[in-house]
């Protein structure tokens, strides 16, 4: 095991891997920027260290000051936690050269993952479905149109260095591709600085379903499950629940070979996510894979009763990933709510302030992810991010019932946040019948009156904020 583990992160998951290290015995630091150095990470920590100003460019994403961190406090391995470095290569690689542990993949597969159509073309090759689509990216109009005609209307046109939904745009026909390809690569150029986009059969409103892979460096990979992450507003997930309402055991136990199937290809080692897209005949097809832990992560800790965050630790360390298939069988169902700093009654705009009191609820079957306390300052440079609510039941009746409970004991004064929300959210009939899909909040604020109604039955454009938080 490792002597020591520099946190490179902040929030409720600099609280978690902390948390982790503490129940594996090693000491940890967290590396903090100016604007954290009240958090509850920092106060819990062993050892703390200042990585620069607020400005997340100049701490924690600033690769010479993380590693100087490491190096000067003598930590031996770096957990990136989510967002941030967590999927840069460049970082993977430099630990290499310095001789610290990246928790996380080896830096080629980062590298591959984060190229969409690289990994396209590997899970392809692995036999992992895939929806019709063109083989690398499309360069020329005339290359798009021929593609478009074969794979047939409509298609959706993708950045491949995009992710997270960013850069994407639906065209229904030759007309609108001729229009849309210019505009998504300069968008793509814009944002990514590289202007490679792709295309592919459009599915509307399809689920998004992700399966949690574990896998170590003795060639074992485990498919933990698989999540339900089709509450998103703007490509910002919501609501998440395992394992997925309604899935065939035929379709969940397909979803998981596909994802180990597609892992091992990948020679992925550490945490990570297969993510696909499900249509209404429940068919999937594989979207990109995530090269991290995610902010989900608890759901699956849930119902599988395994820890992600101390095994990722230790198969960075080299232990032999001992939990077998069997084990990972979903008791129960658990269902995780985002609390985030923003007012749903004003689109959703990001909010700063003191929490004045806090209040967190407990009880049967709750588990609460948080870094907040009563007299913190949320600092205004970051994600909106305050915690998560994980309600575990024995059905997914129970689960609900009791994520009622505990939004209803939530107190937080001070700041506006979406625990209000996320309890309508939970009293809706759709929700409770499991007839979620990615269109689900856009209709739910539509019959609310909500000025994110537009475009709710297969908008023009799909592109949002995006992001990995
Ligand atoms: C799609 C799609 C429909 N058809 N691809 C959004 C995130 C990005 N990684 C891929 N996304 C989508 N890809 C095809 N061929 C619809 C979406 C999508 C979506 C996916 C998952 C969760 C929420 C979503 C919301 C809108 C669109």
């Amino acid at each position: 095991m490792f002597r020591k583990i520099l946190i490179a992160n902040r929030g409720e998951i600099a609280l978690r891997v902390l948390r982790a290290c503490r129940d594996l015995g090693v000491p940890a630091v967290v590396a903090y920027s100016e604007a954290d150095r009240d958090s509850l990470a920092v106060r819990l920590a062993d050892e703390a260290v200042c990585v620069g100003p607020p400005a997340a460019a100049k701490s924690y994403n600033n690769i010479p000051a993380i590693i100087s961190a490491a190096l000067v406090t003598g930590c031996d391995a770096l957990h990136p936690g989510y967002g941030f470095l967590a999927e840069n290569a460049y970082l993977a690689e430099i630990c290499d050269q310095v001789g610290i542990v990246f928790i996380g993949p080896r830096p080629e597969v980062i590298e591959q993952m984060g190229d969409k159509a690289r990994a396209r073309h590997l899970m392809r090759e692995a036999g992992v479905p895939l929806l019709p689509g063109t083989p690398s990216t499309v360069d020329s109009l005339g290359e798009a149109r021929q593609a478009a005609r074969r794979i047939g209307y409509p298609v959706l046109i993708k950045a491949v260095a995009g992710g997270g939904g960013r850069g994407m745009r639906v065209a229904r026909d030759d007309i609108e591709l001729t229009r849309l390809l210019p505009l998504a690569q300069a968008e793509a150029e814009a944002a990514f600085a590289n202007g490679g986009v792709y295309l592919e059969r459009y599915l509307d409103r399809p689920r998004h379903v992700e399966v949690q892979i574990l896998a170590d460096h003795h060639g074992h990979v485990l498919a933990v499950g698989e999540r339900d992450c089709s509450l998103q507003r703007r490509h910002q997930k919501v609501v998440e629940e395992a394992p997925a309402p309604g899935l065939p055991r035929k379709t969940r136990e397909a979803l998981s070979r596909a994802a180990s199937r597609g892992a091992k290809a990948a020679r992925y080692t550490s945490a990570g996510t297969m993510e696909f897209l499900l249509d209404r005949d429940g068919q999937f097809f594989f979207m990109e894979m995530n090269a991290r832990i995610q902010v989900e992560h608890p759901i699956t800790e849930a119902v599988s009763s395994i820890d992600l965050v101390a095994w990722q630790i230790r198969i960075a360390a080299g232990e032999p990933l001992t939990v077998d298939a069997r084990a990972v069988e979903p008791r129960g169902h658990a269902i995780e709510c985002r609390i985030t700093a923003e007012d749903a009654e004003r689109d959703f705009s990001p909010n700063t302030g003191v929490v004045e009191t806090y209040v967190a609820p407990g009880g049967p079957g709750i588990r609460v992810d948080s870094h907040l306390y009563a007299g913190y300052a949320v600092p205004p440079y970051y994600d909106s991010l305050l915690g998560k609510v994980i309600a575990w039941g024995q059905d997914r009746a129970e689960a609900i019932t009791r994520m009622e409970r505990a939004l209803t004991e939530t107190v937080i004064t001070g700041i506006t946040h979406t625990a209000p929300f996320q309890r309508l959210l939970m009293a809706d009939p759709g929700f409770k019948r499991g007839e979620v899909h990615t269109g689900f909040i856009a209709e739910f604020l539509a019959r609310q009156g909500h000025p994110d109604a537009v475009g709710v039955t297969g908008p023009a454009v799909v592109a949002g904020r995006g992001g990995d938080r």
